[in-house]
């Protein structure tokens, strides 16, 4: 029997993103993202839901902080908006913007939490995707660049902890497509190549970003990328299916094409081979930029794809998952706890990189939570998911992976992109209509987590 016990140490924290939860769209100088555009059109959210009231943290956000005392965690990942602190995307920095933050960390620090911020969640400025199609253009990434240093600059004496881009193919291959792509800036392209293209460049940002931060940071500081591979999980875990995962897990999703060239320094050879005339134009010395020394590497996982060694050419095949297989409040949420394991482990012997510490910067799930006539929301199924993911992260700090915390994916119900408010992630209940905050089920059991430094 084991009590699944954390080492001394182990970091608990709850993540959120800026767009999802702050509101206040249109104050103190903020101009609009390329998600307030893109909700803005009818039909591209579900019930044309967009993030200008969202969680109103802007303005909640002393209270929103209470509410992490009592839920016990001690590290809090948010993002910054590019758009408040830049509001044209280059050129003049908007201090009120930078303000907002200043406030949010001084609250965060004086409760004894840490501020990890990532500094891109997707909402980049309308400006630039007017000026050059944002992410098409490698423009892009020094005006990342640019920003990330103004942000840290200012920031960088209470922010020691940095995550540069969250998860380059949502913005990238989910924001370009050539047919219709579900998230902002929603922009058709003609062919795969453009869409790798841009995702090309976001690697590009985040190089530069890391040595922006580098540059400007006043004190020693930790940079980290922020990827969500796509998680092979062997169905077995005989020999053959374990190699079968491993080898696989170059041509799963993207992944040989974003997670290997940022960790490795190359994209992945048989990836590139399968991309063919899709692949992305690199230049001399890309690839250098792109792979940055990193301190930590944020995995968002909530998901995995099973493999098998079977006897084709490559020796492996993707699985799909069989009629009534479970899964969670979103098509894609099938339930695979050993994913965290894998991906963990798959960072450690697939892509090398035994000593690089790893972090869960997003693990939850959404579920169809409801108010009962009590006022209470009872998320067994919330807590079912967790506690299985939970094992999983358990067995991988148990076996030495370098796998220091977790950040549970989200604090509170937000704006879930082109969902809406329609699906909530969240420890926290918010009735949209008063902005009340509601504990869950979930979050007395994860405090109890936190408290125990165990799965309770
Ligand atoms: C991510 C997304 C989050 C989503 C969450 C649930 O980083 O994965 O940015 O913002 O809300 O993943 O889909």
């Amino acid at each position: 029997m084991t009590s699944y016990q954390f080492p001394e140490g182990f970091l608990w924290g709850a993540a959120t993103a800026a767009y999802q939860i702050e509101g206040a769209a249109q104050e103190d100088g903020r101009k609009p993202s390329v998600w307030d555009v893109f909700s803005g059109i009818w039909g591209r959210t579900r019930n044309g839901d967009t993030g200008a009231v969202a969680c109103d943290h802007y303005h909640r956000y002393n209270d929103d902080v209470k509410r992490m005392v009592e839920l016990g965690i001690r590290h809090y990942r948010f993002s910054i908006a590019w758009p408040r602190v830049i509001p044209d995307g280059r050129g003049q920095v908007n201090e009120a913007g930078v303000d907002f933050y200043r406030r949010l960390v001084d609250c965060l620090l004086e409760n004894g939490i840490t501020p990890h911020a990532t500094l891109f969640h997707w909402d980049s400025p309308q400006a630039l995707e007017k000026r050059y199609g944002s992410w098409r253009s490698r423009e892009m990434a020094t005006d990342f660049a640019d920003y990330a240093t103004a942000v840290v600059e200012r920031l960088g004496d209470r922010i020691t902890h940095w995550m540069t881009l969250n998860e380059i193919v949502c913005f990238t291959h989910m924001g370009y497509g050539i047919l219709t792509p579900q998230h902002a800036p929603g922009t058709r392209v003609l062919r795969g190549k453009d869409v790798w293209q841009t995702s090309h460049h976001a690697l590009l940002a985040h190089g530069m970003g890391c040595q922006a931060i580098r540059a400007a940071s006043p004190r020693p500081c930790a940079i980290a990328l922020v990827d969500n591979p796509s998680i092979t999980v062997p169905i077995t875990e005989s020999p053959e299916d374990i190699a079968a995962a491993q080898k696989a897990f170059h041509t799963c999703g993207t992944n040989g094409g974003i997670i290997f060239p940022a960790l490795t320094g190359q994209y992945s050879p048989v990836y590139l081979e399968q991309l063919g005339r899709d692949a992305p134009t690199i230049q001399d010395g890309d690839l250098d930029i792109i792979h940055q020394p990193l301190d930590t590497l944020g995995l968002n996982i909530y998901t995995g794809t099973y493999v098998r060694a079977v006897d084709n050419a490559r020796g492996y095949e993707f699985l799909d998952y069989p009629t009534g297989y479970p899964r969670l409040n979103m098509p894609w949420l099938w339930i695979v706890p050993e994913a965290l394991y894998w991906g963990t482990r798959h960072v450690s012997q697939v892509l090398d990189k035994s000593d690089l510490p790893l972090l869960i910067t997003e693990n939850g799930c959404a579920a169809e939570d409801k108010l009962t006539a009590q006022g209470e929301i009872l998320d067994s199924d919330r807590i079912l998911y967790l506690r299985q993911y939970l094992k999983s992260v358990h067995r991988a700090v148990t076996e030495g992976y370098p796998l220091q915390g977790y950040f549970l994916w989200s604090l509170m119900d937000n704006f879930e992109w082109s969902w809406g408010y329609d699906r909530r992630f969240g420890l926290l209940y918010i009735d949209y209509r008063t902005q009340r905050r509601i504990p869950k089920s979930s979050f007395h059991w994860y405090a109890e987590c936190i408290r125990q430094n165990r799965i309770a």
